[in-house]
């Protein structure tokens, strides 16, 4: 086909291939989801419908695109690690990142009845993207490490304080005062002592967010199958071995998780 005279325009369009070898990951984030959680009354500090949702985005996310081998979620937040070797879309960011974007934010909206029934969603939800490459496997482990660990330091701290202005009828200020220079042994301490409350009996999902992995499922199907000697149909059940998205709540900076799952880090895996 003849080239218009236009086609120069292509040249102005920047190169942004993701480098070779490197873990991809994209994380987004909820828009002014302080105020998105107000006026949609989440339950304070943790709405188990909307972290639920959010889970269930990442979800779809997961089986949509190609090459995600692990993805981990906390707050209004997500974060997917595309394999090191994926060559899907040339490796270019901006389509890793855009997919990633769009695709949550319509499901977020697709799927909002499924979890907030009568809550009606009030307006469309926005999310940011950005996307940042690991060269080396302590990287990413690292990586992930600091999203727990911000879980974590997160929501002891939101615990605590939900739990003065609520139980104890503090204001806001006077809570964030009370808590002004605390260590995490003074949280527990507060946490125990004043709402007899032990911080690790607190629901793992709060407090460790969620990882999403591939799995091997068994699922027992009945099937229809007509015999060749026979003339009735007969019912039988049959096993198939699938691959589904798993949500764990489990702790991913020490080294059991990646030990008990060496696939996730596997280089050809
Ligand atoms: P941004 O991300 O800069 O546009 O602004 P925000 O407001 O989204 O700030 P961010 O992402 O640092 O913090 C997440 C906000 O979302 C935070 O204000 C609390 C809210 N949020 C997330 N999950 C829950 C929940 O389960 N319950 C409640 N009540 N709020 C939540
Ligand atoms: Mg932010
Ligand atoms: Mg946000
Ligand atoms: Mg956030
Ligand atoms: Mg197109």
């Amino acid at each position: 086909m003849a080239k218009s005279k236009f086609e120069y325009v292509r040249d102005f369009e920047t190169d942004d291939t993701c480098l070779p070898n490197c873990w991809i990951v994209v994380r987004l984030d909820g828009r002014n989801f302080h105020r998105f959680a107000e006026q949609h009354e989440f339950k304070k500090p943790n709405d188990d419908r909307a972290l639920h949702l959010m889970t269930k985005c990442a979800q779809t996310v997961m089986q949509e695109l190609e090459d995600i081998a692990i993805a981990y979620g906390q707050s209004d937040e997500y974060s997917f690690v595309f394999k090191k070797k994926s060559r899907w879309f040339k490796r270019r960011a901006s389509k890793f990142m855009t997919h990633v974007v769009s695709q949550f934010a319509s499901s977020y909206v697709f799927y909002w009845k499924d979890y907030f029934k009568d809550q009606q969603l009030l307006y469309p939800p926005g999310f940011d993207g950005r996307i940042v490459l690991y060269p080396s496997n302590q990287n990413l482990k690292d990586y992930l490490s600091w999203r727990q660990a911000d879980c974590h330091v997160n929501n002891l701290y939101n615990t605590v304080f939900w739990m003065l202005v609520q139980r104890s009828g503090l204001t806001p200020v006077q809570a964030q005062d009370r808590l002004q220079g605390t260590l995490a042994g003074d949280k527990n301490e507060i946490l125990f002592s004043e709402f007899n409350i032990n911080y690790n009996n607190e629901p793992l999902m709060y407090r460790k967010g969620t990882v999403l992995i591939w799995q091997k499922v068994n699922e027992v199907i009945t099937k229809k199958i007509k015999l060749p000697k026979e003339t009735e149909e007969k019912e039988v059940e049959v096993t198939r071995t699938r691959t589904k998205v798993v949500p764990l709540h489990c702790d991913i900076i020490g080294d059991q998780f990646w030990e008990e799952y060496p696939e996730i880090l596997a280089e050809d895996g």
